[in-house]
Protein backbone atom coordinates (compact mmCIF):
# COMPACT_ATOMS: atom_id res chain seq x y z
CA UNK A 1 0.00 0.00 0.00
CA UNK A 2 1.14 3.71 -0.93
CA UNK A 3 2.41 5.65 1.98
CA UNK A 4 0.41 8.86 2.42
CA UNK A 5 2.41 11.89 3.49
CA UNK A 6 1.78 15.63 4.21
CA UNK A 7 4.54 17.89 3.13
CA UNK A 8 4.87 20.92 5.32
CA UNK A 9 6.78 23.66 3.97
CA UNK A 10 6.28 22.20 0.19
CA UNK A 11 7.78 25.36 -1.76
CA UNK A 12 10.85 25.52 0.47
CA UNK A 13 14.35 23.71 -0.32
CA UNK A 14 13.89 20.75 1.63
CA UNK A 15 10.16 20.56 0.71
CA UNK A 16 10.87 20.82 -2.84
CA UNK A 17 13.91 18.16 -2.84
CA UNK A 18 11.39 15.83 -0.93
CA UNK A 19 8.88 16.13 -3.89
CA UNK A 20 11.69 15.51 -6.32
CA UNK A 21 12.86 12.08 -4.03
CA UNK A 22 9.82 10.99 -4.01
CA UNK A 23 9.45 9.98 -7.37
CA UNK A 24 11.59 7.07 -6.39
CA UNK A 25 9.07 5.71 -3.70
CA UNK A 26 5.72 4.46 -3.34
CA UNK A 27 4.29 7.88 -2.14
CA UNK A 28 0.71 9.00 -2.32
CA UNK A 29 0.65 13.34 -0.96
CA UNK A 30 -2.17 14.14 0.85
CA UNK A 31 -1.67 17.34 1.34
CA UNK A 32 0.92 20.28 0.66
CA UNK A 33 1.52 23.66 2.43
CA UNK A 34 3.52 26.98 1.70
CA UNK A 35 3.80 30.12 3.61
CA UNK A 36 3.91 32.75 0.55
CA UNK A 37 5.06 31.07 -2.79
CA UNK A 38 1.57 30.52 -4.54
CA UNK A 39 2.98 30.13 -8.30
CA UNK A 40 5.21 27.12 -7.12
CA UNK A 41 2.19 25.35 -4.76
CA UNK A 42 -0.15 25.74 -7.57
CA UNK A 43 1.68 23.62 -10.25
CA UNK A 44 3.07 21.37 -7.22
CA UNK A 45 -0.70 20.54 -6.18
CA UNK A 46 -1.76 20.13 -10.02
CA UNK A 47 0.77 17.74 -10.67
CA UNK A 48 0.42 15.81 -6.99
CA UNK A 49 -3.24 15.97 -6.70
CA UNK A 50 -2.99 16.21 -2.93
CA UNK A 51 -6.71 15.95 -1.18
CA UNK A 52 -6.05 19.51 0.24
CA UNK A 53 -2.97 22.32 0.21
CA UNK A 54 -2.88 25.37 2.41
CA UNK A 55 -0.77 28.74 2.48
CA UNK A 56 -0.47 31.61 5.21
CA UNK A 57 -0.33 34.53 3.25
CA UNK A 58 -4.28 35.72 2.67
CA UNK A 59 -3.08 37.52 -0.92
CA UNK A 60 -1.72 34.23 -2.05
CA UNK A 61 -4.28 32.00 -1.11
CA UNK A 62 -6.90 33.93 -3.12
CA UNK A 63 -4.42 33.86 -5.97
CA UNK A 64 -4.24 29.37 -5.73
CA UNK A 65 -7.99 29.30 -4.36
CA UNK A 66 -9.03 30.54 -8.08
CA UNK A 67 -6.20 28.72 -10.19
CA UNK A 68 -7.55 25.36 -8.19
CA UNK A 69 -11.12 26.62 -8.39
CA UNK A 70 -12.07 23.37 -10.91
CA UNK A 71 -10.20 20.71 -9.00
CA UNK A 72 -11.16 18.50 -6.06
CA UNK A 73 -8.32 19.94 -3.67
CA UNK A 74 -9.60 21.84 -0.51
CA UNK A 75 -7.52 25.16 -0.54
CA UNK A 76 -7.30 26.04 3.89
CA UNK A 77 -5.61 29.61 4.63
CA UNK A 78 -3.33 31.12 7.06
CA UNK A 79 -2.34 29.90 10.59
CA UNK A 80 -5.75 27.80 11.09
CA UNK A 81 -5.50 26.36 7.53
CA UNK A 82 -1.30 25.15 8.33
CA UNK A 83 -2.58 23.56 11.75
CA UNK A 84 -5.82 21.92 10.29
CA UNK A 85 -3.56 20.21 7.68
CA UNK A 86 -1.16 19.01 10.34
CA UNK A 87 -3.47 17.37 11.54
CA UNK A 88 -5.30 14.97 9.49
CA UNK A 89 -5.69 11.58 10.35
CA UNK A 90 -5.90 10.11 7.17
CA UNK A 91 -1.89 10.49 6.56
CA UNK A 92 0.62 8.27 7.82
CA UNK A 93 3.54 10.42 7.89
CA UNK A 94 3.89 14.22 8.00
CA UNK A 95 6.69 15.66 6.45
CA UNK A 96 8.14 19.39 8.65
CA UNK A 97 9.68 21.18 6.39
CA UNK A 98 9.09 24.38 8.23
CA UNK A 99 10.87 27.40 8.98
CA UNK A 100 11.69 28.24 12.59
CA UNK A 101 9.71 28.23 15.84
CA UNK A 102 6.65 28.44 14.17
CA UNK A 103 7.19 24.60 13.07
CA UNK A 104 6.86 23.85 16.91
CA UNK A 105 2.80 23.18 16.74
CA UNK A 106 2.23 21.26 13.35
CA UNK A 107 4.98 18.91 14.84
CA UNK A 108 2.77 18.69 17.82
CA UNK A 109 -0.62 18.09 16.34
CA UNK A 110 1.14 15.87 13.24
CA UNK A 111 1.86 13.58 16.66
CA UNK A 112 -1.38 13.87 18.39
CA UNK A 113 -3.25 12.88 15.18
CA UNK A 114 -1.42 9.48 15.21
CA UNK A 115 1.77 10.13 12.27
CA UNK A 116 4.95 9.37 12.06
CA UNK A 117 7.05 12.88 11.60
CA UNK A 118 9.90 13.13 9.53
CA UNK A 119 11.02 15.98 10.79
CA UNK A 120 13.70 18.72 8.97
CA UNK A 121 12.30 21.71 11.87
CA UNK A 122 14.91 21.05 14.20
CA UNK A 123 12.83 24.16 16.48
CA UNK A 124 10.35 22.16 17.29
CA UNK A 125 12.84 19.73 19.07
CA UNK A 126 14.86 22.68 20.35
CA UNK A 127 11.34 24.90 21.51
CA UNK A 128 9.32 21.55 23.17
CA UNK A 129 11.54 19.03 23.14
CA UNK A 130 9.90 17.10 26.28
CA UNK A 131 6.66 17.91 25.18
CA UNK A 132 7.26 16.10 22.23
CA UNK A 133 9.11 13.07 23.24
CA UNK A 134 6.06 12.97 25.96
CA UNK A 135 2.93 13.17 23.59
CA UNK A 136 5.03 10.85 21.24
CA UNK A 137 5.18 8.30 23.69
CA UNK A 138 1.71 8.53 24.09
CA UNK A 139 0.63 7.84 20.29
CA UNK A 140 3.09 5.70 20.19
CA UNK A 141 4.61 7.40 16.68
CA UNK A 142 8.30 8.08 15.32
CA UNK A 143 10.15 10.93 14.45
CA UNK A 144 12.39 10.47 11.50
CA UNK A 145 15.35 13.20 11.21
CA UNK A 146 15.63 15.01 8.35
CA UNK A 147 18.80 16.81 9.24
CA UNK A 148 22.12 15.25 7.28
CA UNK A 149 24.07 14.69 11.31
CA UNK A 150 20.81 13.18 13.21
CA UNK A 151 20.19 11.17 9.76
CA UNK A 152 23.95 9.66 9.88
CA UNK A 153 23.41 9.28 13.32
CA UNK A 154 20.24 7.32 12.94
CA UNK A 155 21.60 5.06 10.74
CA UNK A 156 24.67 4.14 12.87
CA UNK A 157 22.43 2.86 15.67
CA UNK A 158 20.42 0.85 13.71
CA UNK A 159 20.96 -2.79 15.20
CA UNK A 160 22.88 -1.36 18.09
CA UNK A 161 21.93 -0.71 21.89
CA UNK A 162 21.67 2.54 23.01
CA UNK A 163 22.45 1.62 26.62
CA UNK A 164 26.34 1.20 25.10
CA UNK A 165 26.75 4.55 23.19
CA UNK A 166 29.27 6.40 25.05
CA UNK A 167 28.88 9.89 22.64
CA UNK A 168 27.22 11.30 20.16
CA UNK A 169 29.95 13.34 18.04
CA UNK A 170 28.24 15.67 15.72
CA UNK A 171 30.40 17.40 12.71
CA UNK A 172 29.96 20.53 11.33
CA UNK A 173 31.68 22.18 8.45
CA UNK A 174 32.26 25.33 10.37
CA UNK A 175 30.69 27.79 8.16
CA UNK A 176 32.50 30.43 5.96
CA UNK A 177 34.19 32.15 9.19
CA UNK A 178 36.03 29.17 10.56
CA UNK A 179 39.43 30.93 10.06
CA UNK A 180 38.29 34.26 9.88
CA UNK A 181 40.13 36.72 12.53
CA UNK A 182 37.58 37.15 15.38
CA UNK A 183 39.00 40.69 15.41
CA UNK A 184 37.14 41.15 12.05
CA UNK A 185 33.90 39.37 13.11
CA UNK A 186 31.95 42.69 14.03
CA UNK A 187 32.37 43.94 10.30
CA UNK A 188 30.68 40.70 8.89
CA UNK A 189 27.61 42.13 6.73
CA UNK A 190 24.18 39.50 5.75
CA UNK A 191 26.34 39.47 2.39
CA UNK A 192 28.91 37.55 3.59
CA UNK A 193 27.27 35.32 5.79
CA UNK A 194 24.89 34.42 3.52
CA UNK A 195 27.71 32.44 1.43
CA UNK A 196 27.78 28.68 2.71
CA UNK A 197 30.91 26.59 1.38
CA UNK A 198 29.63 23.47 1.20
CA UNK A 199 25.10 23.18 1.44
CA UNK A 200 22.79 25.34 -0.21
CA UNK A 201 20.13 26.14 2.24
CA UNK A 202 17.47 28.74 3.21
CA UNK A 203 18.79 32.33 4.54
CA UNK A 204 17.88 31.78 8.53
CA UNK A 205 19.77 28.14 8.38
CA UNK A 206 22.27 30.05 6.60
CA UNK A 207 23.18 32.72 8.90
CA UNK A 208 22.83 29.58 12.07
CA UNK A 209 25.50 28.23 9.66
CA UNK A 210 27.57 31.04 10.09
CA UNK A 211 27.47 31.74 13.82
CA UNK A 212 27.49 27.87 14.37
CA UNK A 213 23.89 27.84 16.01
CA UNK A 214 23.07 25.59 13.62
CA UNK A 215 24.98 22.86 15.44
CA UNK A 216 24.22 24.12 19.02
CA UNK A 217 20.45 23.90 17.58
CA UNK A 218 20.94 20.02 16.35
CA UNK A 219 23.10 19.46 19.77
CA UNK A 220 19.40 20.05 21.73
CA UNK A 221 18.08 18.43 18.74
CA UNK A 222 20.07 15.01 19.16
CA UNK A 223 19.26 15.22 23.00
CA UNK A 224 15.80 14.97 22.57
CA UNK A 225 16.06 12.88 19.41
CA UNK A 226 18.09 9.80 20.83
CA UNK A 227 17.27 10.25 24.68
CA UNK A 228 20.93 11.07 25.08
CA UNK A 229 22.65 13.15 28.16
CA UNK A 230 23.74 16.61 26.67
CA UNK A 231 27.41 16.28 28.10
CA UNK A 232 27.31 13.04 25.41
CA UNK A 233 27.08 14.88 22.58
CA UNK A 234 30.41 16.63 20.97
CA UNK A 235 31.03 18.59 18.27
CA UNK A 236 33.97 18.58 15.54
CA UNK A 237 34.51 20.33 13.01
CA UNK A 238 35.04 18.76 9.71
CA UNK A 239 35.13 20.83 6.91
CA UNK A 240 34.55 18.68 3.72
CA UNK A 241 31.04 17.94 5.04
CA UNK A 242 31.51 14.09 3.89
CA UNK A 243 31.50 12.37 7.66
CA UNK A 244 27.85 13.41 8.54
CA UNK A 245 27.85 12.13 11.64
CA UNK A 246 29.37 9.63 14.44
CA UNK A 247 28.75 7.59 17.27
CA UNK A 248 31.03 6.23 19.77
CA UNK A 249 30.88 3.06 21.38
CA UNK A 250 31.71 1.38 25.04
CA UNK A 251 34.77 -0.10 23.55
CA UNK A 252 35.67 3.09 21.69
CA UNK A 253 34.63 1.51 18.52
CA UNK A 254 33.27 4.48 16.15
CA UNK A 255 30.41 4.44 13.45
CA UNK A 256 30.52 7.07 11.11
CA UNK A 257 28.40 7.69 7.70
CA UNK A 258 29.32 9.20 4.90
CA UNK A 259 28.20 10.69 1.70
CA UNK A 260 28.25 13.63 -0.52
CA UNK A 261 26.55 16.84 1.10
CA UNK A 262 23.14 16.34 -0.32
CA UNK A 263 19.78 16.94 1.41
CA UNK A 264 18.43 13.91 -0.99
CA UNK A 265 19.66 11.14 1.05
CA UNK A 266 18.65 11.89 4.34
CA UNK A 267 15.32 13.26 2.91
CA UNK A 268 14.88 9.96 0.91
CA UNK A 269 16.04 7.26 4.16
CA UNK A 270 13.37 9.38 6.14
CA UNK A 271 10.61 8.35 3.61
CA UNK A 272 12.32 4.70 3.07
CA UNK A 273 13.41 3.72 6.54
CA UNK A 274 14.52 0.64 6.81
CA UNK A 275 15.44 0.42 3.63
CA UNK A 276 18.18 2.18 1.25
CA UNK A 277 16.44 2.22 -2.07
CA UNK A 278 18.63 2.64 -5.46
CA UNK A 279 18.85 6.05 -7.04
CA UNK A 280 20.53 7.38 -9.57
CA UNK A 281 22.56 10.23 -7.68
CA UNK A 282 26.44 11.40 -7.61
CA UNK A 283 28.03 8.42 -5.83
CA UNK A 284 30.82 9.16 -3.12
CA UNK A 285 34.21 9.09 -4.98
CA UNK A 286 36.93 9.40 -1.70
CA UNK A 287 39.61 8.70 -4.10
CA UNK A 288 38.53 12.21 -5.52
CA UNK A 289 38.14 14.05 -2.40
CA UNK A 290 41.43 12.59 -1.29
CA UNK A 291 41.58 14.29 2.67
CA UNK A 292 39.25 14.58 5.74
CA UNK A 293 40.38 16.91 7.82
CA UNK A 294 39.11 17.60 11.60
CA UNK A 295 38.89 20.69 14.38
CA UNK A 296 37.94 21.63 17.62
CA UNK A 297 35.30 23.86 17.82
CA UNK A 298 36.90 27.48 19.04
CA UNK A 299 33.83 28.42 21.33
CA UNK A 300 35.25 32.09 21.41
CA UNK A 301 34.84 32.65 17.32
CA UNK A 302 31.32 30.63 18.13
CA UNK A 303 29.99 31.57 20.96
CA UNK A 304 26.39 30.61 20.15
CA UNK A 305 27.44 27.05 20.65
CA UNK A 306 28.32 27.66 24.23
CA UNK A 307 25.15 29.06 24.55
CA UNK A 308 23.18 26.36 23.03
CA UNK A 309 25.01 24.01 25.97
CA UNK A 310 24.08 26.08 28.47
CA UNK A 311 20.30 26.13 27.99
CA UNK A 312 20.43 22.65 28.29
CA UNK A 313 22.02 22.94 31.01
CA UNK A 314 19.63 25.21 32.63
CA UNK A 315 16.70 23.20 31.30
CA UNK A 316 13.01 24.01 31.56
CA UNK A 317 12.17 27.08 29.32
CA UNK A 318 15.89 28.08 28.47
CA UNK A 319 16.38 26.52 25.34
CA UNK A 320 12.92 28.24 23.98
CA UNK A 321 13.95 31.26 24.69
CA UNK A 322 17.58 30.47 23.06
CA UNK A 323 15.89 29.65 20.31
CA UNK A 324 13.23 32.33 19.57
CA UNK A 325 15.94 34.78 20.28
CA UNK A 326 18.23 33.66 18.04
CA UNK A 327 15.71 33.80 15.55
CA UNK A 328 14.62 37.26 15.68
CA UNK A 329 18.09 38.09 16.38
CA UNK A 330 19.04 36.61 12.94
CA UNK A 331 15.94 38.43 11.18
CA UNK A 332 17.71 41.82 13.34
CA UNK A 333 21.08 40.93 11.49
CA UNK A 334 19.73 40.59 7.86
CA UNK A 335 17.98 43.57 8.49
CA UNK A 336 20.96 45.78 8.97
CA UNK A 337 20.12 46.76 12.28
CA UNK A 338 22.18 44.60 14.62
CA UNK A 339 25.96 43.28 13.78
CA UNK A 340 26.16 39.20 13.73
CA UNK A 341 28.44 39.36 16.97
CA UNK A 342 25.33 41.28 19.08
CA UNK A 343 23.38 38.04 17.60
CA UNK A 344 24.73 35.49 20.75
CA UNK A 345 24.34 38.90 23.19
CA UNK A 346 21.16 39.21 22.26
CA UNK A 347 20.43 35.48 23.01
CA UNK A 348 22.04 35.93 26.64
CA UNK A 349 20.41 38.87 27.61
CA UNK A 350 16.90 37.39 26.66
CA UNK A 351 17.80 33.81 28.24
CA UNK A 352 18.72 35.74 31.64
CA UNK A 353 15.91 37.76 31.70
CA UNK A 354 12.86 35.36 30.88
CA UNK A 355 10.79 34.35 33.37
CA UNK A 356 12.27 30.71 33.89
CA UNK A 357 10.17 27.77 34.49
CA UNK A 358 11.19 23.91 34.84
CA UNK A 359 8.29 21.97 32.89
CA UNK A 360 6.58 24.28 30.67
CA UNK A 361 3.56 23.21 28.98
CA UNK A 362 2.71 24.16 25.16
CA UNK A 363 0.36 27.26 25.90
CA UNK A 364 3.56 28.41 28.35
CA UNK A 365 6.37 28.30 25.21
CA UNK A 366 4.12 30.32 22.98
CA UNK A 367 3.31 32.71 25.64
CA UNK A 368 7.29 33.03 25.97
CA UNK A 369 8.14 32.68 22.30
CA UNK A 370 5.53 36.27 22.43
CA UNK A 371 7.32 37.55 25.26
CA UNK A 372 10.95 36.38 23.55
CA UNK A 373 10.05 38.34 19.93
CA UNK A 374 8.67 41.68 21.24
CA UNK A 375 11.54 41.72 23.99
CA UNK A 376 14.54 40.89 21.51
CA UNK A 377 12.70 43.14 18.67
CA UNK A 378 12.66 46.37 20.57
CA UNK A 379 15.64 45.51 22.58
CA UNK A 380 18.33 48.78 21.91
CA UNK A 381 21.16 47.58 20.32
CA UNK A 382 23.30 50.70 22.50
CA UNK A 383 22.72 48.76 25.32
CA UNK A 384 24.39 45.59 24.10
CA UNK A 385 27.70 45.61 25.83
MN1 LIG B 1 22.29 19.73 9.86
Amino acid sequence: MKKKITILGSTGSIGVNALNVINNLEIDIVGLSANTNSQLLIEQAKKFQPKSVSIVDEDAYLIVKDALKNTSIDVLCGRNGLLEISSRDDVDLVLNALVGSSGMLPTVYGIRAGADIALSNKESLVMAGKIIERERKKTNVNIFPIDSEHSAIWQCLVGESKEEVKRLILTGSGGPFREKKISTFKDIKPEDALKHPNWEMGKKITIDSASMMNKGLEVIEAVWLFEMDPQKVDIVVHPQSIIHSMVEFDDTSVKAQLGLPDMKIPIQYALSYPNHIETNWEPLDLVKIKSLTFENVNYERFPCIKLAYESLNREGTSPSVLNVANEQAVYRFLNKEIGFMEIPKLIEIAMDNHDWTEDPSIDDILSLEVWTTNFVKSFSSKYIK
